[in-house]
């Protein structure tokens, strides 16, 4: 029996019917394949995923750190999206509201009488308090349900307190899981905010936007020191330590990387369109990834200056890492791992564990879409069902005033064929034959998965990683880092290569044994006698 069937093997018909389409073992290496994805979670299985409003506000919004965002729900909804998620942010100008949480702490009575009054209230005190110039809401599913209008508060406070505010409609339930809210916060920052600024382009600089880099454990910093040393102006992070004021200007950038494809390929599609910014997938988790990524920006570019001083800053980097990484290559050649991560890191990860040694055997997404695993070459052929168009899709058209294109269209085209540009491979074409991918994975399916596999370290989130660790095996945490980081860019690289290694080699995997491997845990007699 091949693996697969193996897992699937204990589900009744119905449940295996479902998810028979999102557990995928590759046939062939580089070769895409279908896969089920981005549909609705059986009830009752344990899975891993988020909600609508976790994807806009958690994602999205949250690191943003000079607005006020805040939450119009029950204080749980804003409790639990606060500070969890490690989106680091800088206090330059003494506007970090990162570290406050923002709520209506809706209760019974607003529920049934509506919540508007509150809501109007939390934006006066916030306003009063903190001066800032946007106030973003977030409304959670009770909002949605006794149908507060929050777009109307919005217009209300910004005549009134004559800063901006923008109202996002990401109940928790509207989609099948945070990347429903990923869409809805890309358009409403679209839509209100990105391009509003005035500011022109910056002649004789090489201006680029890092979009769907959120600073988790400071890995946004790390590319931006990484491409400022080369030369390049870091305009703007989107989202990660971003600032409104910053994001206002951000169609001034004469090109767009894109490191989280999932959470952000609709704001790099729209600026395309309305401002003529090309985008180029990049991947700085990894150094032979992060190598290629700094060469296809000077391929672009085409600056001589900037193309000597990318080979420059290549050489230089990876020199100040080479000796401890090569400990470390020693230390975790042949090892396998497993990564279940949400919806990029499992694809972004697998580079540089292969540089390290580092086989994975096992992958998994939380909330990807098909062009995820299989490639931007199969959006056309995605069905869109009835929760995906209960998402508004905008259109955009092109702003006359500020489209500008950096590069002529023949060169582009050249490129294109060359590089990244505007393109997306998925993950599927970078993994081995036999490889086991699973979509939305549940609690059974890690499981069992780790009994066949048995890698040698999970990357996993905070749910399974304690399922892991109960179990005698080595994991680490790729949502949060577990309070390490950074791990892009080069001195990333070494960083996790550290902590896989301390990981694995920890003393105390050799002290425990669960307990259930030693003593038997059902006690009885057979036969009735007592
Ligand atoms: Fe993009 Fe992310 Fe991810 Fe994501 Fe996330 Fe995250 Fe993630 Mo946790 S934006 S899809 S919704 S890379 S919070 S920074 S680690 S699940 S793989």
């Amino acid at each position: 029996m091949q693996e697969r069937e193996k897992i699937l093997d204990n589900y009744t018909a119905k449940v295996f019917k479902n998810r028979k389409d999102h557990i995928v073992q590759l046939e062939e290496s580089g070769v895409s394949q279908e896969i089920a994805a981005n549909s609705r979670s059986i009830p009752g299985m344990m899975v891993n995923r988020g909600c609508c409003y976790a994807g806009c506000k958690g994602v999205v919004l949250g690191p943003l750190r000079d607005v006020v965002t805040i939450t119009h729900g029950p204080v749980g909804c804003g409790f639990y999206s606060w500070g969890t998620r490690r989106n680091k942010a800088n206090n330059p100008d003494g506007r970090n509201f990162i570290q406050y949480c923002f709520t209506t702490d809706m209760q019974e009575s607003d529920i049934v009488f509506g919540g508007e009054k509150k809501l109007k209230q939390a934006i006066k005190e916030a306003v009063e308090i903190f001066h800032p110039e946007c106030v973003l809401i977030c409304s959670t599913c009770p909002i949605g349900l006794i149908g507060d209008d929050i777009q109307a508060v919005a217009t209300w406070a910004q005549e009134a307190f004559k800063i901006q505010c923008v109202a996002f409609s990401c109940e928790g339930y509207r989609g099948v899981s945070q990347s429903a809210g990923h869409h809805i916060a890309n358009n409403g920052l679209m839509k209100h905010i990105i391009g509003t600024g005035d500011a022109l382009p910056h002649a004789g600089k090489h201006t680029v936007n890092i979009l769907g880099e959120y600073n988790i454990g400071g890995d946004g910093w790390e590319t931006s020191r990484v491409l400022k040393r080369i030369g390049y102006e870091v305009l703007n992070v989107f989202t990660g330590d971003g600032s409104y004021e910053g994001i206002k200007d951000s169609h001034i950038a004469d090109l767009n990387l894109v490191m989280c494809h999932r959470s952000i390929n609709y704001i790099a599609e729209m600026m395309k369109t309305k401002y003529g910014i090309d985008w180029l997938k990049v991947n700085c988790i990894g150094i032979q990834e992060t190598i290629r990524s700094l060469r296809e920006m000077a391929m672009y570019f085409n600056d001589p200056v900037i193309t000597a001083k990318t080979e420059e800053v290549i050489a230089d980097e990876y020199a100040a890492i080479t000796g401890d990484l090569d400990f470390y290559k020693e230390k975790l050649a042949g090892k396998t791992a497993g990564i279940f991560v949400g919806g990029s890191r499992t694809h972004h990860y697998q580079s540089l564990l292969k540089e390290l040694g580092v086989k994975t055997i096992i992958g998994g997404y939380e909330f990807a879409h098909r062009d995820d695993y299989e490639g931007r070459d199969v959006l056309p052929s995605i069905k869109l069902d009835a929760d995906s168009k209960n998402i508004e899709e905008i259109t955009v058209n092109k702003d006359e005033a500020k489209y500008r294109l950096v590069i002529d269209r023949e060169r582009f085209e050249e490129l294109k064929d060359k590089i990244e540009l505007e393109e997306y491979k998925g993950m599927f074409r970078d993994m081995d034959s036999g490889t086991i991918t699973v979509d939305d994975f549940n609690h059974y399916e890690t499981e069992k998965l780790m009994e066949i596999f048995k890698p040698d370290i999970f990357y996993s989130g905070i749910k399974d990683k304690y399922m892991m660790v109960k179990a005698g095996m080595p994991a680490r945490q790729l949502h949060s880092y577990d309070y390490s980081g950074p791990y892009s860019c080069f001195q990333g690289a070494l960083n996790f290569a550290r902590d896989s290694y301390m990981a694995i080699y920890a003393p105390a995997w050799k002290l425990i044994e669960a307990p259930w491997k030693t003593t038997s845990t059902l006690m009885g007699k057979i036969g009735g006698a007592q």
